[in-house]
């Protein structure tokens, strides 16, 4: 279910000159069939999205400097590509928070928060009918309800949030591992302020149940969870006395659903104490405890059951109400629960990146994919002071994930390398391209569509049906062009340029 988003457009009416540039703003979820929306594409002879302009690889938040994590992890390197957003083929990437709730009101996060927009909250009625009433801003488990925050909870998952995906380059305190992003807020803690299994249970439950809703839907139901980030756990204990937890983790392996889990924060061994999810076997499972240089004085470790460590001190992040500082609603946090959410983040992040071959990998050979995911994620920084504290003995490092699934991506995905245009749904490779040579494009469902190349000054140059995915172009002279293809009312799209 895409949110609506209000998206400010420039068109140019057929036969104007460039400096008669009009603005409009569309609400996306109308966009799709919007009769506006296709007469102007119909009479522009330009229309594209007006960008909001990014200064490159960091972002203007106030705070940014002063997250110092961040650049150990070396994600500025990843952000010149990608800052977080939807995926190659238009979908949200949502990252299920099951901790004790999230400030949906904070400034730097309720842009990035997942809003049911199929539910009509405090109704008392399931309008989505996927199970649960009024669940608009997610869900409680402990107290099986739709209202998530009480009055204590929300401190640890606020500051959770804010590492996965405060919103970016908004002139505003933070920014998350993502600018944008899709945070779902699930409680395991509720009105009490105290979490138990049943109330985890509860969260996992609204999460699958959710995704198979996603899935039998094809889409038009459900909530299509990718990552889920978890902090909280139980300590020395094994799978053994605690089958619920682990079957819920093989579960979301089934549906291609990663999970970032922080180790304790003591300093022991949890391959001997035990600790739950940790120990828990499941291969898209990836534990994280707190390192940097060095490990954390009071981070847990293990060479078997934690795969990887993520420097969790002096975090800085967005603060729920009652923990503002003198940075305002942001403060500094320590611990590994601090740690994890850098990895859920940079899972977001590189899903998001990744083509669509590795997308169709996640749905029909899922646990090759976890396999080869874990492989990207865990692809970090090895150090001698981090060898018997984790698998892999070093941190994160998010460029190198990139990096890795890059390699992957462009030895499977053609269409992988190409830049991604105005329109999401509409890819065009090459491009720019030779006049009279192929093209390739790449748009859900091609069938009966028609396809059009429009030259700048409007004059439609090219016209027929669409039934292939390839093209040989029209001899054209250089220049740009824009490239339309029409489905009913549905216009996706691209802009070529001919050399
Ligand atoms: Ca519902
Ligand atoms: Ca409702
Ligand atoms: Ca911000």
């Amino acid at each position: 279910m895409a949110q609506a988003q209000v998206v400010e457009y420039l068109y140019l009416e057929e036969g104007d000159k460039l400096n008669h540039l009009k603005k409009v703003k569309l609400d996306t979820s109308q966009i799709e069939d919007a009769k506006t929306y296709a007469h102007l594409i119909e009479s522009a002879s330009i229309f594209q999205e007006n960008h909001r302009l990014q200064r490159r690889a960091s972002s203007n938040d106030a705070y940014a400097n002063l997250q110092t994590y961040l650049k150990t992890i070396n994600i500025e390197k990843v952000w010149d590509k990608y800052t977080g957003g939807l995926s190659r083929s238009g979908k949200e990437i949502i990252v299920a928070i099951v901790d004790d709730g999230i400030d949906t009101l904070h400034e730097d996060l309720k842009q990035n928060i997942y809003i049911n927009t199929d539910e009509i909250k405090w109704n008392g009625i399931d309008d989505d009918g996927n199970g649960y009433i009024d669940d608009y801003y997610g869900w409680n488990g402990a107290d099986s309800i739709a209202k998530v925050n009480s009055l204590y909870g929300g401190t640890h998952g606020t500051s959770i949030a804010g590492i996965i995906g405060a919103r970016g380059n908004n002139d505003t305190g933070i920014t998350g591992i993502n600018w944008n992003t899709k945070l779902l807020n699930l409680s395991a803690f509720g009105f009490e302020n105290i979490g138990g299994d049943y109330s985890v249970a509860n969260c996992f439950e609204y999460i699958l149940a959710n995704k198979k809703l996603y899935i039998q839907s094809n889409g038009s139901k459900g909530i299509n969870t990718a990552i889920v980030s978890l902090s909280i756990g139980v300590e020395d204990e094994f799978p053994i006395d605690n089958p619920i937890w682990c079957a819920y983790l093989d579960s979301f392996g089934l549906y291609g659903i990663m999970i970032s889990n922080a180790a304790p924060n003591s300093p022991k061994n949890i391959d001997i104490t035990g600790d739950i999810p940790s120990t828990c076997l499941s291969r898209n499972l990836i534990t994280v405890n707190n390192g940097n240089d060095n490990i954390a004085n009071n981070s847990a470790f293990g060479t078997t059951h934690v795969d990887i460590a993520a420097d969790g001190l002096n975090v800085l992040t967005t603060a729920a109400p009652s923990k503002t500082s003198s940075l305002g609603p942001y403060n500094y946090v320590n611990g590994a629960s601090y740690s994890s959410p850098q990895v859920a983040g940079v899972m977001a992040l590189i899903l998001e990146a990744s083509c669509n071959a590795f997308h169709q990998h996640l749905i029909d050979s899922t646990e090759q994919a976890i396999e080869l995911f874990r492989e990207w994620i865990l692809t970090g920084d090895t150090l001698l002071a981090l060898k018997n504290y984790n698998a892999i003995g070093g941190r994160l490092n998010a460029y190198s994930v990139l990096l890795a699934m890059d390699k992957w991506c462009l030895a499977r995905d053609n269409t992988y390398n190409t830049k991604r245009i105005a329109s999401k749904n509409l890819q065009l490779f090459p491009n720019p391209a030779i006049s009279g040579s192929l093209i390739n494009m790449s748009i859900p469902h091609v069938s009966e569509a028609h396809l059009f190349i429009i030259s700048n000054t409007g004059k439609t140059v090219f016209k027929g049906l669409l039934n292939q995915s390839q093209y040989k172009l029209p001899a054209l002279r250089a220049g740009v062009y824009q490239v339309h293809v029409r489905q009913k009312q549905r216009v996706y799209h691209s802009k070529l340029l001919i050399l």
